[in-house]
Parts: structure tokens; sequence; C-alpha cells
């Protein structure tokens, strides 16, 4: 659970340049436009920085919110800020092998994953190249022993990225669902598990929106090949969608946690501001057309 002055921690873990660090940057840019949008007004504590726990190898933001539910939404007579403080810790490298136990570290303490899925890799070729890609199993493993613990209320996010070639028609956005669903069945499962109280949902993010992925190149490494992207028409502008969407379920879940703790309740009296704030952030949220909320708690 994500109570008063403790951190809630978000994770990013995926493939080497399946894009990340991209996310968290688009992720960054919409955070404050989705709490003003919802009507909560967000301080200004935006900074890099490092936490004792975390090695050097991974890299950590952390961005302080003092969300001030806005006058009108509901009477309260302290009208003091929540503080917030969202530390993200994002994984350069990929998370098998050499850096496995460093990721162990930080998703046990973690409230959030977030797992990016290189969408090409799973649509082309019939998926031949996904297991080399996504390593589910071992990313199960890792998930199941370090994350899926205990009954706290955590959020798992399966974020397909660099997928604009398959947003072009409703049936291929829905076959990313079906896709996803069969790749990452296990890890799915795990999270099934019934005493395990994690909400999962599926969230697809096109941080440029205007490169298509164009086929695959064989590198002189061996292996499995890279994807190549080029532009949808020559004056296409970056053009980035849906990176609202994890935001909303990010500050859904925090919020959400925030009145089971009742710190809310002590400090606004009433929640109903807050229930109003989550309704709000519940309505932008997608739930077809390659989105879907596949457990909640
Ligand atoms: N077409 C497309 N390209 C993307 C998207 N997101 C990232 N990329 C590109 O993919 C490449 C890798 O992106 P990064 O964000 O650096 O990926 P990463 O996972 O942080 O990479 P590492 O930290 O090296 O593991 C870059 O060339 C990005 O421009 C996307 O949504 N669509
Ligand atoms: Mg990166």
């Amino acid at each position: 659970m994500v109570t008063r002055g403790v951190d809630a921690k978000i994770v990013l873990l995926g493939p080497r340049r399946s894009g990340k660090t991209s996310l968290l940057a688009a992720i960054f840019q919409q955070l404050r436009e989705i709490a003003e949008e919802v009507g909560l007004s967000v301080g200004d504590s935006w900074r890099e920085s490092r936490s004792p726990d975390v090695p050097p190898m991974l890299t950590e933001n952390t961005v302080d919110f003092q969300i001030s539910v806005p006058p009108g939404i509901h009477r309260n007579r302290f009208r003091r800020p929540l503080p917030l403080r969202l530390r993200f810790v994002d994984s350069p490298t990929g998370w098998i092998g050499d850096e496995e136990s460093a990721i162990a570290a930080q998703i046990t303490s973690a409230h959030v994953v977030i797992i990016t899925i290189d969408t090409p890799y799973l649509m082309e070729l019939n998926g031949i190249h996904h297991e080399g890609r996504h390593h589910t199993v071992a990313l199960t493993r890792l998930i199941r022993s370090h994350f899926l613990i205990g009954d706290i209320r955590k959020l798992l996010l399966l974020v397909p990225t660099r997928c604009e070639k398959y947003f072009t028609t409703d049936r291929e956005a829905t076959l990313i669902q079906e896709r996803v669903k069969q790749g990452f069945s296990n890890l799915i499962a795990a999270a099934c598990f019934p005493q395990c109280a994690t909400s999962m949902v599926l969230t697809p993010v096109q941080t440029l929106g205007a490169l298509c992925f164009a086929g695959f190149r064989q590198t002189d490494a061996p292996g499995i090949p890279a994807a190549v992207f080029s532009r949808s028409s020559p004056d296409a502008i970056i053009a980035p969608r849906f990176a609202d969407q994890p935001v909303r379920h990010l500050l859904a879940y925090v919020i959400r946690e925030q009145i089971r703790s009742g710190v809310c309740h002590r400090l606004f009296q009433w929640n109903s501001g807050y229930f109003g704030v989550l309704h709000k952030l519940s309505e932008g949220c997608k739930v077809d057309g390659g989105f879907e909320i596949l457990l909640q708690h």
C-alpha cells in the first residue's frame, strides 16, 4: 500500500531498445496535464535524483507532487495538499543476465511495474521472435518471485510500444490484445493467483506516432534481427498517442491507495473529492481496441 510520506515507486522493465526511456519521457510530459485535467493541482518539484538503494546502472527520476483538491470539488476545513512522491526507476539494460539481481531488488520494493513490449516482435512473422525478444519465462519467474508477493495491492502495466503500424485498423489494434494475452499468458496467469492483489492493465503507447515498423534487418551479431522503422509518410510529424493512458492508471492507483489508507479521510474530512477525481480518471481510460483492464483489485 502507498501511504502518506511513503514514496510510490515505479519500475520500468523491458527488452533493450524497446522504448522504456521514451515512454518515461512521455509519461513525465503527461503527468501534469492529466492531473490538472481531472482537477488535481500539482506542485512543481520535478527532479532527477538517486536514492541510496538504486545501483549506478539504473537511473532514477523522482517527481514530488503536492496534490490539492481544488475549490468547489468538496468542502473541507483544512484544504491541505497531499504530499505524494512518485519515484521512477528506469532500467537501461535488458533485465536478463548480469543485472537480474539488481532489477529483482528494485521490483521487490516497487508498487508499480511497467513492462514495455516491443510490439513488432509479437506481431510479425507469427511472433517467431517474440520469446527471443521478451524472455517471458524468465520475466514471469522474476515478476512472480519478486513483485507478485504478499497481498499488497500493486499495479502491473503491460505497455506495447513501437506499435504505430498496428493502429491503422480496429481489427489490427484488437489483434495486439489477443497476441499479448497469448504471448504473456504465463505472466497473466501468475497475477491471477487468488492471493495476489495486483491489478493489471494492457495499454499500448506510441511515443513517436510517425514512425512505422518497416521490416527486420539481420545484424552482424547472432540472434534475433533488429526492427527497422520508417516515416509513415514523407511529411509526417512526430505525433505521440495514448501516453495519457498509463498516467491515468498510475494516478488512479495512487489515489485509490491514499483513500484506502484513510489519509484522504483524515486530511480532507471526506473522500468525496477524490472519488470525483477517480471517476474522471477512469472515464478517460480506454478499455477496448488494443486496451484492456486485465485484472482489477
Ligand atoms: N516508432 C517508434 N519508435 C519508438 C517508440 N518508442 C521508442 N522508439 C524508438 O526506439 C528506440 C529505443 O528507444 P529507447 O526509449 O531508448 O528504448 P530503451 O528501452 O530505453 O533502450 P535502452 O535503455 O537502451 O534499453 C529509439 O530509437 C526510439 O526513438 C515508439 O513508440 N514508436
Ligand atoms: Mg533507456
